[in-house]
């Protein structure tokens, strides 16, 4: 069936002008093994910046060569993000600039007499009126309100501001209901507070860390990686719960290899074993806890010998965990993870994370938690903003009470055709996420697009969610642009500077600039009253006792820190919840309906003959977003799936055998995936990494490398509590033969759907 919004391929464009274009620079694949040309830091040009590939956002300098072409980036010494070094993906991300298979030229998507969509080359006058109008024209048909922003670029914090003056607040980062949403919903009805970014965990001085399902040294984020390898350097315990032995696993005294969707009953065991055998800090939870005793009474029978029978590990384990744990008081932290949309009862879960660290006494305590600092950033000069008829609270917090921002999914779900409801979304700006393989159930989001009147797409490379667009615009890359200030809370508050390096290649913009220009044409100019982003950014850090030209200069500057980073012994301290204390028992949860303490539900366990899918992270890679890297690639350029012996032995699969994936719904995926067979997964799951699999045929490096996690991911379990999207219940089963029987199946496959 033809759509109205058919999927465009960038490599059948038909402009006729990416062949044509000549690469600015070549490109040496060989980058992360040798220099091209060693580099003399102290003469060559440097430019600060902050990373982009992944959300650390570590700050560091990007270094020219002689011919004035970007060579590498390094760390600077003084942002406590990266300490001076950058991971591996920060290094290579060098390779996002040099890319030549980036978007080039604004697009428009035209339908042939024959009904084929296709993109052609626009200017961007005709790309930046079209959005203009169509805005118009949403905005006369259904209110401003009916426009919607998904990004999770850095960019998009000027098009945040440019839906709030145009009277939208439908606004949502996928970085909440598929992240780390749940723990920030656990946290605010335990302490008041959310964790945010960087995580305030006091690794640098803990003596045990537990980490649930938290693959530290695959998940990659910097800072965090290098405490955690000196607190191994210092001997203290880790103490690893993942039902894959991980690599920081590997590096832990006590691994439990949990039978996966169970934590809830591991955690509420543990909290049974400090309370029943006394070993919580009691003087903390005298003084700073409430709804002690309704916890104890609530965790009651929920012995290690009960949570044995749920999660398969060793109630013997279970105990002498607990007693590490005790004896590292206060100097403990149970880490509370990130990507923590798990199973639905994820906000559940993380409470139950929060409530172990108040009985540890850890939360403001030295090798627990500190109390982080960050400088506020003042907002340019502007008029206010319109108030909008209606937000996206009017949608989702009539059932997700706990949602702390917008939810991608609920607004997407607001866009299908049949919400009949008041509150319909349709027209989307999407910065810089791509809402195919990042939002789970793949379908709805088509059919949601389906129902767009306008869809304008902001991104560096052709992915699979720029194909869907009306209007595509190239943003040029964070090494080719100014982008808004990054202040991020720390044990010192500070701020970091992105500026370019070199000028946009091609016809690619920064995205400050083209969300300026909509305003413009929309007749919001005064919202963007700077005739340069120099000139915003220069007010902004003047205010903060800085200038641009300084900025330029150091890149980071730290700020004294004006709070306490420990509660001193027995200091007095408000929490911001009901009671002003740190909740065990929830008042807030219970008075919008929800259990006030955790309980652990049974979830469903794989049927015989599939396995529970399970993913996590590379070190090399960060989602989709490197799978075309030059660099990157180099280093992984497919992933594998990781299955247990015994299983391979049923199945009579080999090491790097190619398979496909079907799973309970019948979804079969698009590509092979190669077979790793391994100890180090349990017989009940198999695992791989997201991000590959990538069906965009204009990454000539990416397409059709590893099978897709995402595509598999078609049950969700919405978290009741905060919207979140549930994403560890799908199983799949093998498929040894090519289920793609005859040729071009699967484009056939990807025309009708
Ligand atoms: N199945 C599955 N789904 C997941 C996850 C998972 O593990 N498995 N992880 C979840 C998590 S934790 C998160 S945080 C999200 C991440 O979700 P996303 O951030 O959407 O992930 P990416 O796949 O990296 O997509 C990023 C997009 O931004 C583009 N891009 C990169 N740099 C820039 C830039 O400077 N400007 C612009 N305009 N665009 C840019 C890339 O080309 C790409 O299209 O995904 C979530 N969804
Ligand atoms: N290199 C690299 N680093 C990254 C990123 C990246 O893309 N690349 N992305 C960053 C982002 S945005 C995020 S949110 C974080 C995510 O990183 P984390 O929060 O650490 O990761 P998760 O994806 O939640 O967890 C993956 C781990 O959970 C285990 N697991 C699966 N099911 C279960 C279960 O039922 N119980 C338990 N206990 N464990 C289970 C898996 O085996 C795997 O080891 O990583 C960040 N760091
Ligand atoms: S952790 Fe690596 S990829 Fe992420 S921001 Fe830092 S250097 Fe970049
Ligand atoms: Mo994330």
């Amino acid at each position: 069936m033809k759509t109205r919004r058919e999927f465009i391929k960038i490599s059948a464009v038909a402009a006729g002008g990416i062949a044509v274009l000549k690469p600015a620079l070549s490109w040496s694949p060989d980058f992360l093994k040798k220099d091209i040309e060693p580099l003399d830091e102290s003469k060559a040009k440097r430019y600060p910046t902050f990373c982009e590939v992944c959300f650390w956002k570590c700050a560091g300098f990007t270094y020219l060569n002689k011919d004035g072409e970007i060579q590498k980036i390094i760390g600077n010494d003084k942002d406590p993000h990266c300490n001076g070094r950058f991971c591996p993906r920060g290094t290579g991300g060098v390779g996002m600039y040099y890319d030549n298979d980036r978007l080039k030229f604004p697009q428009k998507r035209v339908v042939d007499g024959d009904g084929t969509h296709k993109f052609v080359q626009i200017s961007w006058e005709e790309a930046l009126d079209t959005i203009a109008d169509n805005m118009k024209d949403i905005a006369d048909k259904y209110g401003p309100e009916s426009m919607a922003l998904l990004y999770h670029a850095s960019s998009g914090s000027y098009f945040k501001h440019l839906m709030q003056a145009y009277g939208s607040k439908n606004i949502a980062k996928p970085s909440y209901a598929q992240c780390l949403g749940p723990r920030e919903a656990g946290f605010v009805a335990t302490y008041g507070m959310g964790v945010s970014s960087p995580e305030p965990t006091d690794i640098k001085n803990t003596e045990c860390l537990v980490l649930i399902g938290n693959h530290v040294g695959e998940n990659m984020h910097n800072g965090y990686v290098q405490e955690v390898a000196d607190a191994i350097e210092r001997n203290a315990s880790i103490i690893t719960v993942d039902p894959r032995f991980s690599t920081i696993a590997s590096k832990s005294k006590f691994w439990l290899p949990i039978k996966p969707a169970t934590d809830l009953a591991l955690l509420l065991s543990w909290i049974h074993v400090l309370i029943y055998e006394e070993l919580y800090d009691k003087k903390y939870v005298e003084q700073y806890a409430f709804g002690f005793d309704e916890l104890k009474a609530h965790v009651k029978n929920f012995t290690p010998e009960w949570a044995y029978t749920k999660t398969d590990i060793d109630p013997k384990d279970i105990r002498d965990s607990a007693y590490e744990m005790a004896k590292a008081s206060p100097a403990v932290i149970v880490h509370p993870g990130r990507h923590t949309t798990w199973y639905g009862d994820d906000t559940q879960r993380t409470r139950a994370i929060a409530i172990l660290n108040a009985l540890l006494g850890s939360f403001g305590k030295k090798g627990g938690w500190y109390f982080a600092e960050k400088k506020s950033v003042p907002h340019f000069p502007s008029p206010e903003y319109p108030h909008p008829k209606w937000t996206w609270k009017d949608i989702t917090r009539k059932t997700y009470k706990g949602a702390g921002t917008g939810i991608s999914n609920d607004l997407i779900k607001a866009s299908l055709p049949e919400n009949k409801n008041e509150h319909k979304v349709k027209g989307w700006i999407v910065v810089g996420t791509n809402l195919m393989t990042t939002i789970p159930d793949v379908e709805t989001t088509k059919r949601a697009i389906e129902n767009l009147d306008f869809i304008a797409v902001v991104d560096t490379m052709p992915m699979e969610i720029t194909g869907y667009a009306d209007i595509l615009l190239p943003e040029c890359t964070y090494l080719e642009r100014y982008d808004d200030i990054r202040s991020s809370q720390h044990r010192i508050p500070n701020i970091a500077l992105r500026m370019p390096a070199a000028n946009p290649r091609w016809e690619s913009k920064p995205g400050w600039w083209m969300a300026k220009e909509i305003a413009n044409r929309l007749g919001l100019g005064d919202y963007f009253a700077y005739d340069s982003v120099e000139e915003e950014l220069d007010w902004k850090f003047k205010q903060m006792g800085t200038s641009l030209e300084e900025m330029q200069k150091i890149g980071v500057k730290q700020f004294d820190k004006e709070t306490d980073l420990y509660l001193a012994d027995g200091e007095e301290h408000y929490f911001n919840t009901d009671t002003g204390k740190i909740e065990l028992y929830s008042l807030d949860l219970e008075a919008k309906g929800y259990d006030p303490m955790p309980k652990f539900i049974e979830h469903k366990q794989p049927d015989s003959g599939f396995y529970r899918l399970i993913y996590g992270r590379a070190p090399m890679h960060t989602f989709g977003r490197t799978i075309n890297n030059p660099n990157l690639t180099d280093l992984m350029d497919e992933n594998k799936i990781w299955v247990n012996p015994k299983v391979a032995k049923i199945w009579g699969v080999e090491a790097e055998q190619e398979i496909w994936l079907k799973n309970q719904d019948g979804k079969i995926s698009t590509f092979p995936i190669k077979v790793r067979i391994t100890e180090r997964i349990r017989h009940d799951s198999v695992y791989m990494i997201h991000g590959f699999g990538n069906t965009e045929k204009g990454l000539s490096r990416g397409y059709g490398r590893g099978a897709s996690d995402s595509e598999m991911i078609t049950n969700v379990k919405i978290d009741p509590i905060m919207g979140g999207t549930g994403m560890r219940e799908n199983f799949v089963t093998f498929l040894l033969e090519n289920p793609h029987l005859e040729e071009n199946k699967i484009e056939n496959k990807e025309a009708e759907s």
